[in-house]
């Protein structure tokens, strides 16, 4: 491979409705697309999944937008690479950047898979044909409003709901799902809105047979989690915390988790994705693919990294249409009876509509 021209979309799509967590609320999404052209004439794209303002991890997307300048497609541009891995390696003497990183990596995969004629999925590795997917909610404005939306998404058909919780809207909310729907498969991420003194209120969930709690602490504080974890029954999952391989090696050894969320994005990409996908079923640590509530590019790059093994409980990858009026791929992501059917046909396997990638599109820079 040797990518001759990289284009840069920045992107601003609305979605159907907001979507709030402990520390932020996003509707209209902004974001951006990387479209790297090889040399040949192939096409892969990516996904740059920071949000607006740094309230997730401290990449935004103008913190992004930089670093793709300054630095990332500078060292990825006219240069022999023979595999993906490489540019993982060609982003080392970068510190941290880690969505950046990953979005022009993506779009490098996506050559490369294209070049060999075979699926993104079954070329690093994937094995499944189909995968099955559970849903997040954001925090709604009403306890009835909470209610109604789970129940539309269980009468689709999904696996597993997620439900954002923060202090004030916690134990008493879960109490309220489990009686009103029984044992669904369900669980809560806190997005890292407690601390370690309320080690008695977390207590209080246990009773509830929650499959997880997510992120309960501060994104920077694993030792703390290993602590909580000792404490309380419920499984901790590590989202924010987790922003490299070593993070996951560090938060398994210390019994700071029992599941990983993993977020191609906030990991700096498939390489680092597939490093701690292999340390994950080593350790026997529970695995499963999180959401930025991306565009189709990067939903269909998270579609494909769940087809390997490892993933062994649904992700929040959910159907284009849960969050947008029109997606930017065809076909959209769709999911049926909780499951969606990864594509087979090469690269990514969705195709990107470049007039819709154009409508939604604010400005465009190229790079070659
Ligand atoms: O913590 O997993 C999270 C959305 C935005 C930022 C962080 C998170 C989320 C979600 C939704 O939970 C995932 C999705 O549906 O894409
Ligand atoms: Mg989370």
């Amino acid at each position: 491979m040797n990518i001759k021209q990289i284009d840069v979309f920045q992107m601003e799509m609305k979605m159907k409705t907001p979507f709030s967590t402990s520390f932020g609320t996003v509707q209209n999404k902004k974001f951006y697309i990387v479209k790297a052209i090889d040399e040949s004439g192939i096409v892969g794209w990516g996904e740059g999944v920071a949000f607006e303002a740094p309230w997730y991890t401290e990449e935004t997307v103008e913190t992004s937008l930089h670093m793709l300048e300054k630095f990332l497609i500078p060292l990825v541009l006219h240069r022999s690479i023979e595999h993906p891995n490489e540019v993982d390696v060609l982003f080392h003497s970068i510190r941290r950047n880690q969505m950046a990183k990953a979005s022009i990596e993506e779009a490098v995969w996506d050559v490369y898979a294209k070049l060999q004629n075979k699926s993104l999925a079954s070329v690093i590795g994937g094995t499944r044909t189909a995968i099955d997917v559970g849903i997040s909610i954001g925090i709604e404005p009403t306890m009835e409003k909470q209610l109604q939306v789970i129940e539309q998404y269980l009468q689709l058909g999904y696996k597993r709901i997620k439900i954002k919780i923060k202090p004030g809207w916690d134990v008493e909310v879960v109490k309220v799902i489990r009686d009103r729907f029984g044992n669904i498969p369900l669980m809560v991420d806190a997005n890292s809105a407690y601390t370690l003194k309320d080690i008695l209120l977390l207590k209080q969930l246990d009773p509830y047979n929650l499959l997880m709690i997510e992120q309960p602490l501060a994104y920077d504080d694993i030792v703390n989690h290993a602590t909580l974890q000792r404490e309380i029954k419920t499984p901790i999952c590590l989202d924010e915390s987790i922003c490299s391989y070593d993070d996951a090696r560090s938060a398994i050894a210390i019994g700071a988790c029992k599941v990983i969320n993993l977020k191609i994005g906030r990991v700096g990409g498939i390489t680092q994705s597939l490093k701690i996908h292999d340390l994950c079923v080593q350790q026997g640590i529970d695995l499963w693919c999180g959401g930025m509530l991306e565009a189709g590019i990067g939903r269909a790059h998270n579609v494909a990294i769940t087809t390997l093994s490892g993933f062994n409980l649904p992700g929040d990858t959910a159907a284009s249409s849960r969050y947008w009026e029109e997606d930017i791929i065809t076909p959209e992501v769709t999911v049926h009876d909780g499951v969606i059917t990864v594509p087979s046909t090469p690269g990514i396997g969705y195709e990107v509509d470049e007039s819709k990638l154009l409508k939604y599109c604010t400005s465009k820079r190229t790079y070659k």
